[in-house]
């Protein structure tokens, strides 16, 4: 060959070999940037001296006791300090070698344990972290009376690494304000996640139990990293099928990834099954065989996952089965369960959304009516678990008045972190503001200070037991939740279940340091977006107080003008109530007197439109278009301000986020790039609809200074959406 051909030759296989390994290259780079790891990156520390500092104090570990779970606490520390300080630590066996320690009372040496007594107050599940000085050597101990207590110790020293927090002088004892704090999986058999906008859901039940995906341990990993300690597989509108044995033997090979980890499954079940898998006549609950059919069942599970957590039930609600159809009351269906489930340790989570067409009131009075009168008559090991709001997960409700109405019965939060109603998973609102803002609420109903918070942790009536749930917003997607920062509203929930008096803000911030940057600038930035997040996206939606307009089934988009759903309660002109007159519901007490179910503090807030605070106005009261407002300007023109506010701050936050081109790694940039053109543009969607649909009945003009809608109510109104994703039924 000659030499010039070959060197051709050589110069073509290089470059082939350059764009090959390039193209490796970039394939590593973007799967590694792709969302996966959620905030559980352990890229090397950039700053040299803070990572100088940190490896200073962590050359040398030991983490001693030898369970499944102290094995993953070496495993994830190993992965992730050899990742952050971009050196594997040593683990030693010698006291004096150590640096970092980690254990309970029993496996601590005694001259470690004994500087960090008592320890009876952190309970299971609490911990301490301390600097200490043991014979004249620098120590960071990591101390609690369980392995999970010092597994969730491990993640939150980690987490003051990744936030490049000074690790030096630490004195931290964390202990759990709420005993349950679980995942609700809306997830069905089929994969299909009924208000999941994350893919298909991530429990391959066909594969199960012999296949277990990577994924189950790094799910679980995640949870334990917030403090979540257990999780309700499937859905809510439940299938039977989910307590055969088949099934139960999946359900118990999921249990297995998740008990080192500190979480405990839990299933909701169809009160039906007795007689739909059972083949009994009845599913009554005060019928004998019906509870021997769950004692039975429950005998079975607990043969197979001695820790399992308990049931979760949906009865009598949107068509499901409950104690009703035999005339009993929510409390002997519930306790019938709770007994069975007791001499095991379990537990019910009784839900109170139930609502009927065939009650004649008012949908947001009916859940307190069904229950107030119960308080008193449960087991001591059921919780009733009440949505934040009396009506749906709605952008914005006031409270549910059955927080602090039954001081005998502990009930249990639940929130939504899926977005079905707040723009499925193209919206970024990040939800820490409206959960800060319900778990702050004051219910008065022991004085001033019973906030919803002291309520669901137990603290105000000292309940024996307390419990937070969040509908899960996670699913196949790569990047888990279908948007990266909708991945901040799964970690804000695991933080404040675990703690409801942090601040929304603060969590924030961890977050966006541990996922996206940890550049002072930058974070504030992003900081600032996600916290003015959720009022925007009421102000595009329902600003004032409205509530329960949104497009039918998927609940996709604008929809005020519906009114031909089968129930009255169904349609968002039943919730609105526009006419040529106004607009607005009136609960106060010349209407539906909604207002009669708080205590007199919020009560007498409510009652009248001048004491109301505007962002719930039209939830309580029906008021003419020129309705003159605190700010001066009429009920019309400030609603349609609030609505072209909405989708100007849209257009702001994504003009801010394109300023951080370089400041964010492209894949997650290009992710959020992309939904927030999404976003701006269903916000206007979301304006111009409601402002035209709005304005045939005020028949005022848009103020001026603000553009006049593109599109006609027709178009408007004529869009389909049949294939939206999430649906339910
Ligand atoms: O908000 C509604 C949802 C239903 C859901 C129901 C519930 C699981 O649209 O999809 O059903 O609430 O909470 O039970």
């Amino acid at each position: 060959m000659k030499t010039a051909t070959r060197t051709r030759l050589q110069l073509l296989i290089f470059v082939a070999a350059c764009c090959v390994s390039h193209f490796a290259c970039a394939q590593f780079y973007f799967e590694n940037n792709d969302g996966y790891r959620l905030w559980q990156k352990y890229d090397t520390i950039e700053d040299k001296v803070t990572r100088q500092q940190m490896r200073e104090k962590l050359k040398t570990l030991n983490i001693s006791g030898n369970s499944a779970t102290t094995k993953i606490i070496r495993e994830e520390l190993k992965y992730a300090l050899t990742g952050l300080l971009g050196h594997p630590p040593r683990l030693s066996q010698k006291l004096e070698d150590q640096q970092l320690i980690i254990g309970t009372p029993e496996t601590l040496p005694k001259k470690v344990y004994s500087q960090l007594n008592p320890l009876e107050k952190l309970g299971e599940e609490g911990y301490r972290i301390r600097s200490l000085t043991v014979q004249g050597k620098n120590l960071t101990v990591i101390i609690g009376n369980s392995d999970t207590a010092i597994l969730y110790g491990t993640y939150h020293l980690l987490r003051l690494i990744q936030t490049h927090t000074n690790i030096s002088a630490l004195n931290i004892t964390e202990i759990p304000k709420i005993d349950i704090r679980v995942l609700n999986h809306w997830d069905n058999l089929d994969r299909h996640v009924e208000r999941g906008y994350a893919g298909e859901s991530i429990w391959d039940w066909h594969k199960l139990p012999d296949y277990k995906y990577q994924r189950y341990y790094d799910y679980a990993r995640a949870n334990a990293s917030i403090g979540i300690n257990g999780t309700v597989l499937n859905n809510v509108n439940a299938n039977p099928d989910i307590l055969r044995p088949e099934y139960l033997q999946k359900v118990a090979a999921l249990a297995e990834v998740f008990r080192p980890y500190g979480i405990k499954v839990y299933l909701s079940i169809n009160f039906s099954s007795p007689h739909i898998i059972g083949g009994l006549k009845t599913s009554d609950p005060l019928n004998s065989e019906v509870a021997q059919w769950w004692k039975s069942k429950a005998d079975e599970i607990y043969q197979l996952i001695p820790d399992f957590g308990g049931f979760l039930v949906k009865a009598n609600s949107e068509g499901q089965p409950g104690p009703g159809d035999f005339g009993r009351t929510h409390a002997e269906g519930a306790n019938m369960l709770a007994d069975v489930l007791e001499p095991h340790g379990g537990i019910v989570m009784w839900r109170a959304f139930v609502y009927a067409n065939e009650k004649n009131e008012e949908r947001s009075k009916q859940a307190y009516s069904e229950f107030k009168p119960l308080d008193g008559q449960f087991r001591k090991n059921v919780l009733v678990q009440s949505k934040n709001g009396p009506i749906d997960f709605q952008p914005r409700e006031p409270i549910s008045p059955l927080f602090g109405a039954t001081p005998q019965t502990p009930i249990m939060m639940e929130f939504q972190i899926t977005l079905e109603y707040l723009g499925l998973s193209t919206h970024l609102v990040y939800l820490g503001p409206l959960y800060e803002e319900v778990l702050n609420t004051d219910t008065g109903a022991k004085g001033k200070g019973s906030t919803v918070g002291k309520i669901i942790d137990g603290s105000l009536f000292n309940n024996t037991i307390s419990g937070m749930a969040g509908v899960a917003n996670i699913g196949s997607d790569r990047n888990w939740t279908g948007h990266i920062m909708l991945q901040s509203n799964w970690y804000v929930f695991g933080r404040l279940a675990w703690n409801h008096e942090q601040t929304a803000k603060d969590i924030a911030n961890d977050w966006i340091r541990m996922t996206l940057t940890n550049d002072h600038e930058t974070v504030n930035t992003i900081s600032n977006m996600m916290m003015a997040s959720r009022e925007t996206t009421v102000n595009y939606m329902t600003p004032l107080g409205l509530h329960h307009i949104m497009g039918t089934g998927h609940h996709y988009g604008p929809g005020p003008w519906v009114n031909n759903l089968g129930r009255d309660d169904w349609n968002p002109v039943y919730y609105h109530r526009a006419d040529s007159q106004g607009i607005g519901f009136n609960r106060s007490a010349t209407g539906v007197n909604a207002i009669e179910q708080y205590h007199p503090e919020l009560r007498q807030l409510y009652a009248k439109p001048e004491t109301t605070p505007d962002e719930f106005l039209l939830w309580f009261h029906h008021l003419p278009w020129e309705y003159k407002m605190k700010s001066g300007k009429s009920l019309w023109d400030e609603l349609t301000h609030h609505y072209y506010q909405g989708a100007e701050n849209v257009k702001q936050m994504h003009k801010e986020w394109l300023k951080l081109e370089s400041k964010i790694d492209p894949h997650p940039f290009n992710q959020v790039k992309m939904a927030l053109e999404i976003q701006e543009q269903e916000a206007i969607w979301w304006r111009n609809a409601c402002v035209l649909y709005f304005q045939q009945f005020s028949r005022l003009p848009i103020p001026s200074g603000l553009e006049k809608p593109q599109g006609t109510l027709a178009e408007y109104k004529a869009a389909q959406f049949p294939y939206a994703p999430g649906q339910g039924g």
